[in-house]
């Protein structure tokens, strides 16, 4: 193999031309921007356009401090120590055209389960002016039916009894802006940036929640000197393979020990509600707006519930990857005509040009063939998603009388996804916090369909709606009786 050269500071001058390398001085770099959880989405997308920023308008004040909370990101905290906070961001266009750009926009990083008191005095430092999260959906301890903070949720009863040795986001939070209460300093935004439905409304409600019961003498300050403003999020960033990792090697003799692969699309839509005065972030492409509400329903009913479909239906046709799932005709059919018969109505607030418009350019992002996105990332952790990505347009359709045809033969495709073996009888893993119940249920259903309904810390009363039982009812016959693309081919008749 040709030489190769390792990730860090020293080597940058080393790398071929075809590698981006920043073109600032990280030294002065002053961060005041604190991250907590430095996923690949994080690295791809909020990093990217720090990074941007920094690169291209000398915006030297908003740097990224990292933070990590949970043991399980032992790995990024010991490779980013490694590489001097630097990765590689690698994104791949429809078009074949690939970047590999090494990102600097991370300047320090903290490791909560190394030194939790570094943490939360890092809160507490009145140079961050910013706190963003990417703790990911079951991050938020929500009880899935009523959407709202579970206090009973185990790890947080645990936080509660622990105060001073925390865990979670909540108490980390907690402590550090107890200690900027007590030393008389100002507080700050914090901006959730995960994939969750008015991510910004939901952390706020869940953390004053948490202070309540834990800290109930912090809640009036924290409550004047916070905000927490919505967005929405999206780029597409698969889970990097060991193919990824030496493709950088091959092609740009670039040994980076986790880079990141992206599309090259990327979209970020916040709210303007910054307790300062906020990064120009609009320079760099970000859009700032007064209501959310809108994008998000768009992104999580139709791409992220499309990648529900091209997952759920791809895995039981025997598909690995959402190119191959997304070039099936009949999986393509179905979605559109779930997108334009049963979402459409729900997206009151775009015209049909736009609704179609949207679902065009993301057919085009689904069937990149550059971009390696295994079904089992989508698929993993459903029961947290499904709720937030299909059972709000399944409510919708029932409140306002419409056909949910489509939607009621998702759920009742991922029912019989949970069985676990494809239609060529070869088995797959169901990866979920609830995958036992799932599983049980599933098999339940064999002898009496509602029984998976009736798992109701995802489904809520929806086993009792008899418009919906009976349509879902059908479809899991007609999948049980067909292989799934016989099944998806009938259906699209319907
Ligand atoms: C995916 C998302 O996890 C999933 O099911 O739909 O991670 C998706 O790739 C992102 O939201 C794209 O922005």
């Amino acid at each position: 193999m040709a030489k190769t050269y390792q990730l860090n500071m020293e080597n940058l001058k080393l790398l071929p031309e075809s590698v981006l390398k920043p073109t600032y001085n990280r030294d002065l770099i002053k961060t005041s921007i604190l991250h907590i959880g430095v996923s690949s989405f994080h690295r791809s997308h909020q990093a990217y356009y720090i990074n941007e920023l920094i690169e291209k308008y000398n915006v030297l004040n908003y740097g990224i401090c990292g933070v990590d909370l949970l043991e399980s990101d032992r790995k990024i905290y010991n490779i980013l120590k490694d590489q001097d906070g630097l990765y590689t961001l690698y994104t791949k266009a429809p078009s074949g055209h690939h970047k590999a750009k090494v990102i600097g926009a991370i300047v320090e990083y903290f490791f909560g389960p190394e030194n939790p008191l570094a943490v939360i005095e890092k809160i507490a430092n009145p140079d961050i002016k910013i706190i963003t999260l990417t703790i990911a959906e079951d991050g938020y301890q929500l009880n899935q039916v009523t959407g709202a903070f579970d206090i009973n949720q185990p790890l947080i009863n645990n936080e509660i009894k622990n105060q001073f040795s925390p865990k979670t986001v909540f108490g980390y939070l907690a402590q550090g802006l107890k200690l900027r209460k007590l030393r008389n300093l100002p507080g700050c935004t914090i901006l959730s940036c995960d994939n969750i439905k008015a991510n910004g409304d939901t952390i706020k409600e869940a953390f004053f929640n948490y202070i309540k019961q834990t800290e109930p003498e912090l809640l009036d300050w924290v409550k004047k000197n916070t905000t927490f403003p919505n967005s929405m999020v999206d780029r597409i960033t698969t889970v990097t393979s060991t193919d990824d990792i030496n493709e950088l090697k091959d092609i740009y003799a670039l040994d980076d020990q986790w880079p990141v692969i992206s599309e090259s699309f990327n979209q970020w839509i916040i709210e303007d509600n910054f307790l300062e005065k906020r990064p120009d972030w609009e320079k760099v492409g970000v859009v700032f707006t007064k209501k959310i509400t809108p994008f998000e329903k768009m992104k999580l009913r139709v791409l992220n519930a499309g990648h529900t479909i091209l997952g759920v239906l791809g895995t039981m046709c025997g598909y690995k990857t959402v190119f191959e799932a997304a070039t099936d005709s009949d999986i393509m059919q179905f979605f559109k005509q779930f997108v334009e018969n049963e979402i459409t109505k729900s997206l009151n607030d775009f015209t049909a040009d736009e609704i179609e418009d949207y679902k065009h350019l993301l057919i085009t992002r689904f069937q990149n063939p550059y971009i390696n996105d295994r079904l089992s990332r989508i698929c993993s952790e459903s029961s947290a998603k499904i709720p937030l990505f299909v059972l709000p347009t399944i409510n919708d359709l029932l409140n306002s009388n419409n056909s949910l045809t489509k939607s009621a033969f998702i759920i009742a495709a991922w029912c019989k996804y949970n069985d676990g073996v494809d239609d060529n009888k070869v088995p797959y893993k169901i990866t979920d916090n609830i995958s036992g119940t799932l599983i049980r249920n599933a098999a339940l259903s064999l002898h009496n369909p509602k029984k998976f309904l009736e798992i109701e810390s995802v489904f809520g009363n929806l086993s009792y709606n008899e418009t919906f039982t009976k349509s879902y009812e059908a479809s899991l016959k007609l999948l049980r009786t067909h292989s799934t693309k016989a099944a998806i081919q009938i259906i699209n008749t319907k």
